[in-house]
């Protein structure tokens, strides 16, 4: 039952995600009740009232006290009631608890990525135990972008140069789809994510892994899996095909020509430099959409992105 959600609403799996559905619904069916009052009524009267012959004259109605009073009091009762449930469920929603998982989020084109207090990043997923209110720090590092879980009625907009927050608490184990939802630019509708909720067990074991990365991992081994995770993939193939960016296959030693109308040799600064700061140098027939790694990427890791790429070599 809750795993399925309705013709209205997908599943409700936040804590608050029922108050959220309740109100919904409560407006839902009164704006469809009255509604049909409305048409009834207007059928009803224009068959009725219907001008029959030329001496039918209509008295001179001034008003109807019983009339306004009923068709202003019972608006307003239910405004009322919208007003007070929805001030509640708000409230809910922006009070923080207090012994909340803090969890940083920064947006951008076109990636979401997760940083936890643990040190521990991650991309395009967002790792989070059962049962423990969590709250998200979010901002973003180019343009407006959009928090969106709707199985958590989550929504949150993430904009450069400021934090907003918001919490959830997840109780159902399972996995559960994360969009972007302002538009952002060209690869908006796949900047897509995933929220994993894990038994407490199962989270400490996926911090206490990902908190080693790349332990006992040579470098090169190193350097794949980050580019599996930190974004890189849907951007540059492996194989030789050009996605958004170019091909890492084989580039390593070669010469590439730039926009600027000069050619570089791709070597260890030239790779370092493209990462941390891609606009610095722009591959020709590419477009300078790469986000910048500066400040996302630890030196030790950019070192292992370079002797991975260097694998690559034919
Ligand atoms: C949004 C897509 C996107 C993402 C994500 C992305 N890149 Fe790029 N990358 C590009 C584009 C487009 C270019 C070519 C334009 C330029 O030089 O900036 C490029 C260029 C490069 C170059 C220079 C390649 C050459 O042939 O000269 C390197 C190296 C590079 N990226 C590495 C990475 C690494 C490592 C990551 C992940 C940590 C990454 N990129 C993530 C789009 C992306
Ligand atoms: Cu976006």
């Amino acid at each position: 039952m809750e795993n399925s959600g309705t013709f209205w609403l997908p599943r409700a799996a936040s804590t608050y995600a029922a108050d959220v559905d309740g109100l919904f619904y409560f407006i839902l069916w009164t704006s469809v009740v009255i509604f049909a009052l409305v048409v009834f009524g207007l059928i009803y009267l224009s068959i009725r009232y219907k001008k029959r012959g030329k001496t039918e004259l209509t008295a001179g109605i001034s008003h109807n006290t019983k009339l306004e009073l009923t068709w202003t009091i019972i608006p307003t009762l239910l405004i009322l009631v919208v007003f007070v449930w929805g001030f509640r469920g708000y409230m809910k929603m922006r009070v923080v608890p207090k012994d909340a998982i803090e969890i940083r989020v920064t947006a951008q084109k076109w990636f979401w990525s997760f940083d936890y207090q643990e040190g521990i990043n991650s991309v395009g997923e967002l790792v989070v135990p059962a049962g423990k209110p969590i709250k998200l720090l979010i901002s973003s590092r180019d343009v407006i972008h959009s928090l969106f879980v709707p199985d958590f009625r989550l929504k949150m907009d993430a904009v450069p140069n400021r934090y907003t927050i918001a919490w959830f608490q997840a109780d159902e184990l399972g996995e559960y789809q994360l969009y972007c939802t302002e538009y952002c630019g060209t690869e908006h509708s796949k900047m897509l994510g995933k929220v994993r909720v894990l038994s407490q067990g199962d989270y400490e074991n996926w911090v206490n892994e990902n908190s080693q990365l790349g332990q006992g991992l040579t470098l090169e081994e190193f350097g794949r899996q980050l580019y599996e995770n930190k974004g890189c993939m849907p951007c540059h193939s492996l194989d030789g095909t050009t996605k958004i960016g170019p091909s890492f296959k084989g580039i390593f030693g070669h010469e590439v020509q730039l926009t600027s109308g000069e050619t570089v040799i791709v070597d260890e600064n030239y790779i370092r430099e493209s990462i941390l700061n891609p606009q610095a140098k722009i591959v020709a027939g590419f477009q300078p959409v790469m986000p910048p790694y500066q400040g996302i990427l630890k030196p030790q890791e950019v070192d292992a992105l370079i002797a991975f790429i260097k694998s690559l070599k034919e």
